[in-house]
């Protein structure tokens, strides 16, 4: 008996030794300790021992016991950290590497520019109002003094959802709602989309964006108006800028206006941004006509006031050198990228 349990233990540390994986050893553990293992067999036939050997060999078969136990836990221990360290290896991480810099949107170029005309036009004290595209045919026809007659209600030229409703052509309306429910001053600019039924091509869109404005209060000037497009356009094309007002007609203002800048790339020598001329067409204006004032609830022999009307598309198309609007419709990716 002696000799078994001597063996069993020197095979068991021979194959614990060559046991390369947790499971591996888990087997061998079963095999020599569990419950129908090598040892657990030797224990069994114990009773056939004289009483001075049992304790002896029973004291022996402990000690292989934990032998075993203690070369299996060392291998256990040994073989889960080799595991441990191998998987750290793999999951290691090169904190040296370059990073993966991660793609971020941009703002539209109209975006932009309307953010900084925004800007420039809240620097001047006025804030922004906002109203329905889907607007009735009074606010943009009839409240703006554009008669029954106007070429500009024609249905080739409006679109019309039914007889009274029509998709705003402008963002005036918004100017005559706000007249009515507030009372001067008034100081808004009045940023939204509009629709004309135009065909399109490199300047025409049915849908566009337009940024209009208006002040209201006693006293209001042309002189106030030319201040205000002066310092617009001083701010947003470059110091040196200079307006020019060429008389117009708007059935909404009186007197009206068709206002140049001068242009930001020459200077107004004439180069082929302006055409030669030295001036870029950018904004219509006017005195907001006493009816109108009227039809907004605000009595025109205490208030005056002045109103502007530019297309963002334009402007955004003047500024970067765009020379089709279609680009700014498209979102093609490699366009929008540049700016
Ligand atoms: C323009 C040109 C001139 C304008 C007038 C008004 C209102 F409602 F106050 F009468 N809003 N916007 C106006 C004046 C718009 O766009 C080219």
């Amino acid at each position: 008996m002696r000799e078994q349990l001597e063996k069993i233990k020197n095979d068991a540390v021979k194959e614990i030794k060559v046991g390369t994986d947790s499971k591996g050893l888990d087997e061998i553990r079963i095999k020599y300790l569990g419950k129908k293992g090598l040892l657990t067999g030797i224990l069994r036939g114990m009773g056939g021992l004289s009483t001075e050997e049992r304790p002896v060999i029973g004291k022996l078969a402990n000690d292989v016991r934990e032998e075993i136990e203690a070369a299996l836990e060392a291998s256990v221990n040994k073989i889960k950290s080799g595991e441990k360290n191998k998987r750290l290896l793999e999951e290691v991480i090169d904190i040296t590497m370059p990073g993966v810099s991660s793609k971020i949107g941009g703002l539209h170029p109209e975006t932009k520019v309307l953010d900084e005309i925004k800007e420039i036009f809240f620097g001047m004290g006025f804030s922004v109002a906002e109203g329905p595209e889907v607007e009735l045919d009074y606010y943009n026809f009839e409240a703006l003094n554009i008669p029954e007659n106007h070429p500009a209600k024609d249905e080739q030229d409006t679109f019309y959802i039914n007889d009274k409703v029509v998709l705003r052509t402008q963002t005036s309306p918004v100017q005559i709602r706000t007249m009515e429910k507030t009372k001067p001053p008034i100081r808004i600019i009045v940023p939204g989309r509009v629709y004309r039924s135009d065909a399109v091509d490199a300047t025409h869109s049915p849908v566009f964006t337009q940024i209009e404005g208006l002040v209201v209060d006693k006293g209001i000037t042309m002189a106030n108006l030319k201040g205000t497009l002066d310092t617009f356009a001083q701010r947003f094309f470059g110091e040196k800028t200079r307006t020019k007002f060429r008389p117009h007609h708007f059935p909404f203002t009186e007197p009206s206006a068709e206002v140049d800048v001068s242009c930001f790339v020459c200077g107004g020598e004439g180069c082929r941004v302006c055409k030669g001329s030295g001036w870029i067409e950018i904004l219509g204006a006017g005195m907001v006509h006493p009816d109108v004032l009227r039809r907004g609830g605000i009595d025109p022999e205490i208030y005056s006031g002045f109103a502007f009307g530019m297309g963002l598309e334009r402007i955004v198309m003047i500024k970067y050198g765009i020379d089709d609007m279609r680009l700014l419709f498209e979102n093609d990716v490699r366009f929008l990228k540049q700016f």
